[in-house]
């Protein structure tokens, strides 16, 4: 008996900075209503889906920076989204900027969860591999601050029974490394969902620009053959507050064969149907 999940990678065109969280929580509503209508069991959104990819710009005003992070989950803004995946009943992906208060202090973290269809949050994962550089660096054409904005994620990577498989998170940069893949690999993953926010100049290595797109495709084709799972890589694409971002999001088999991808750089919905005995 195969077992059949319908999947949506749901990319998303640039957010400006402008934009409020309401206006980014609509635009997902309208790709989550496109994968209910397409039939799909989840729908996998970006890495901080909720807003601009703000790590591109030097913020040193705590409360300015505060405010590009969700101090709940659900909150107000966000929580029309879990209420129209409950009423269509279709599970979701999200990646957000994540403020916490714990052991007596705020913590920071780019953070994803995975809901269930009813609306649930099911597990929550916080990004490892964070990309960047802690200082302002103004020779750059745009910063990327990850290491200075997030705390390493100190929540492993663990992976769920959920969607009738073993699932696994990672965050954008985790894709690049060969132990987020292995450790998932380790509990027999069956699922990998994940976002991306990556520019395609990378001022430090500018002479990689070219490769921008295969490099993203190598390392989640790579990890869904080596893992035999299948892989659904979601990107915030397009020109964003002047930061070019590549697209490409896809849906990968356990054979390393894209079997759906975006061909836009805006608000995209592709879906597969994928069998996760293939894993086997
Ligand atoms: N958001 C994020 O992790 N972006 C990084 C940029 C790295 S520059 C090569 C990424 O891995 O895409």
């Amino acid at each position: 008996m195969p077992r059949i999940l319908t999947i949506g990678a749901a990319q998303t065109g640039p957010i400006a900075r402008s934009e409020t969280r309401r206006d980014a929580v609509e635009r997902l509503i309208a790709l989550l209503r496109q994968g209910a209508a397409a039939g799909c069991d989840l729908v996998v959104f970006p890495e901080a889906a909720l807003t601009a990819f703000f790590p591109h710009w030097w913020i040193d005003d705590e409360a300015e920076l505060d405010a590009w992070f969700e101090r709940e989950m659900p909150s107000n803004e966000t929580a029309p989204l879990f209420a129209e995946a409950r009423r269509l009943g279709v599970g979701f992906h999200l990646g957000y900027c994540e403020l916490a208060e714990e052991g007596g202090r705020r913590r920071r973290f780019n953070t994803a969860i995975l809901v269930g269809k009813d609306g649930t949050t099911i597990g929550k994962y916080r990004k490892i591999h964070l990309p960047g550089h802690p200082d302002h660096q103004p020779w750059r054409p745009f910063q990327n601050l990850e290491k200075r904005y997030f705390e390493t994620g100190d929540l492993g990577w663990p992976a769920w029974h959920a969607f009738g498989g073993v699932t696994g998170m990672m965050i954008c940069n985790d894709r690049r490394w060969p132990e987020a893949w292995r450790v998932l690999g380790l509990q027999v993953v069956e699922l990998v969902v994940l976002g991306y926010n990556t520019p395609r100049h990378d001022p430090s290595t500018p002479q990689h620009d070219r490769l921008a797109e295969f490099h993203n495709a190598l390392s989640m084709q790579a990890g869904a053959y080596q893992n035999g799972c299948w892989v659904v890589g979601v990107a915030k694409a397009g020109t964003e507050e002047g930061v070019e971002q590549i697209g490409g999001s896809c849906i990968i088999a356990p054979t390393g064969e894209i079997v759906a991808q975006a061909i836009s750089v805006a608000d995209e919905l592709v879906v597969a149907r994928c069998d996760l005995d293939l894993c086997r």
